[in-house]
Formats: structure tokens, sequence, C-alpha cells
């Protein structure tokens, strides 16, 4: 029996994802679209055969049409979409962040323990980058000696006039405060950021770009060039300097071309080739998890609820100051 998935939100990456059920994902269907724009659910629903389309979650539920749910609308929605899903046991994908803020995030974390394990998997996708994968097993082999530090950049072409300068933090290095502590086994003790000198190529309301400097609990520092206005294209990328090397993942790896003088390599203009096959393996192991009963494979809401408290922190660093992130004890319920 195919998996019905219910997708909550159509927008890009909704719409990314339905795509990628129908297309490419093994043991699952779209079977319900919840979009409250007609027009977006339409687009979507034509690239889904069989999906019936709602437009609040709680009647897709009361029309038992689905089996799981994935939570592709922007952060502020997640929470009620989120609610309605646990209370009716099923489980769930949900896109970053799980939700903008930890006090929120908590009260999710609650709800969830009172069923028998968790359902909720966070869509952090860099941990199923193949690149990211290898790093991350550098970095636990010692094979290079010990990790010192993470130099990381990740640039946007731009953005459009709704992204806030807190987004810089919540939007876009959320992913770093995920995936960094999953690399060097290490949580995010503070976060300092600065200001290089700015970009007047950005939106008139964003001082950007910025420079996120991370010390982790172990000592290792981590620098994150946050820009979202670097106009060539789409780049995320780091080097890991250890003890006895270094390593690099996220070069370019696009078509090179020789022509008219010229040695070009493709890159990406956005995340959702970048980061597409990462986004085809976590879709499905999530898949694959949820059949299995065991509903989990990859970022729990634990880990979302650690990441909320570090966007915290980094949104008051954005005014200045070292900021501590707070290091709660992790519930047995997902250890
Ligand atoms: C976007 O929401 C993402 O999740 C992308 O991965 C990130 O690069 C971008 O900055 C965000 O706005």
């Amino acid at each position: 029996e195919d998996l019905r998935v219910g997708v909550v939100g159509a927008g890009l990456m909704g719409a990314d994802h339905i795509a990628r059920i129908t297309n490419r994902t093994s043991g699952a269907i779209v079977s319900a679209i919840v979009e409250p724009d007609a027009g977006r659910a339409a687009a979507a629903a034509a690239n889904a055969p069989g999906a019936l389309t709602f437009t609040r979650i709680e009647d897709a539920i009361a029309a038992d049409a689905v089996d799981a749910v994935l939570i592709a609308t922007p952060g502020q929605f997640h929470e009620p979409v989120l609610v309605p899903a646990l209370e009716a046991k099923l489980p769930i994908l949900c896109e970053k962040p799980l939700t903008p803020d930890s006090a929120t995030s908590w009260k999710i974390l609650e709800l969830e323990q009172k069923l028998d394990r968790p359902h909720i998997q966070v869509g952090f996708m860099r941990r199923f980058d193949a690149e990211y994968q290898k790093l991350r097993e550098l970095i636990t082999s010692g094979d290079a000696g010990e990790l010192l530090m993470l130099r990381a950049v990740h640039r946007n072409p731009s953005v459009g006039d709704s992204y806030t300068q807190s987004m810089l933090i919540t939007d876009s290095v959320v992913h770093e405060f995920d995936v960094v502590p999953w690399l060097a086994g290490s949580g995010v003790k503070t976060v300092e950021v600065k200001y290089p000198r700015r970009n007047d190529l950005s939106p008139e309301h964003l001082r950007e770009p910025i420079l996120v400097l991370m010390e982790l609990e172990n000592g290792v520092f981590v620098d994150v060039e946050m820009n979202v206005s670097i106009q060539f294209g789409y780049q995320v990328a780091t080097e890991a300097v250890f003890q006895k090397g270094l390593a690099r993942i996220g070069q370019p790896s696009g078509l090179q071309t020789w022509k008219d003088g010229k040695f070009e390599v493709a890159e990406h203009t956005s995340f959702v080739t970048r980061f597409a096959s990462a986004y085809d393996v976590q879709v499905q192991r999530w898949v694959d998890a949820v059949r299995a009963g065991t509903l989990v494979d990859g970022p729990n809401s634990w880990d979302g609820y650690r990441v909320a408290l570090a966007c915290e922190a980094g949104v008051k660093a954005l005014d200045g100051g070292i900021i501590s992130v707070e290091a709660p004890e992790r519930p047995a319920f997902y250890a």
C-alpha cells in the first residue's frame, strides 16, 4: 500500500515536494493538497493525479484522506498544522523551521510527548547531502586529526521584499544551526554577528552580508558568511580545518565548458537544484521510515527546538554582543 501523503502549502517548496513524491519517491503518493490559494492548489493538483484539494488540514484529516503530512508552508504557519496533525497521531515531515520561536517549539514537543514515540521529522535537508555526509564521516573517523574550524559560506542570488533582517538568521542561518552541531558533534555555545561593508545591491531594509561567528561546546570555531545579494547564483560551501589537513564541500560541480577563450563551470542559482538530491533522499527515507513504523529518520523536533534556541541567540546577536545559547536537558523521549 502506498503511503498517502497530504502536502500542506503549494508554494515553491510544496510544489517541488509534490513533484518529487509523484515522480521520484517510491511507496508514496500525494493524496491531498492543502492550500488556501485556489490557483496554486489547482496548479499543484495538475501534477498529482488523484490528489484531493482542501483549504484546511482539519478537513483533509476529517475526510480520512491522509496517512502522513508534509508541511511546506512558511514557518509562521507550521504550528496551526502541527497541532491538528499531532492530535490525529499522524507522522509529519515539517519543513524548517519547526516553528519560529523556542516557546512555540516547546509546546509542540509537549504535545508530541503525549504520543508513543516521536512523530515529527524536521526538513533540515543538508544532512542528506552526500558531501555533507562524507565530511561528517571524515570528522568522526579522525583520519585528518581533530576538527579545529569550519569556514562556511551561504550565498543566495537575491531575496524578495518580504525577507527581513531577522530572516538572515531564522530563515537562512537556521540551516547552519542544525548542520554544524550535527557535523561537529557539539552544540552551539555562543553566537556573534559582524557587519562587513554593506552591499548596496541588497534591498534597502537589509544590512548584509553578515558574518556569523559560532563557538561550539567543544571549542571548534565556525564562521558563516551569510549573503543574500550575491547576484551570480546560489552557493553553499564549507571548508573544514583539521589538525592534519583540510576538506572542502559544495564546490561548483556543474557542466564545464571551454569556449571563446574561456573556461567555465556552471553554478546553481537556487536551493531547489543545489539540494535536489538531498531533498529526494530526505523524503524517500522519511517515507520508508513511516512505512516501517519508525516514523522519523533524520532530524527530529528536539533538533528543531535546539535550532530555535540558537536562532533566538542569533537574532539577539544581530544587535551586537556575544550571545550564549542555553543548552537544555534532552527529554528521554528523544533519546
Ligand atoms: C530558504 O528558505 C532556504 O531554506 C534556503 O536553503 C536558504 O538558502 C535560503 O536563504 C532561505 O531563504
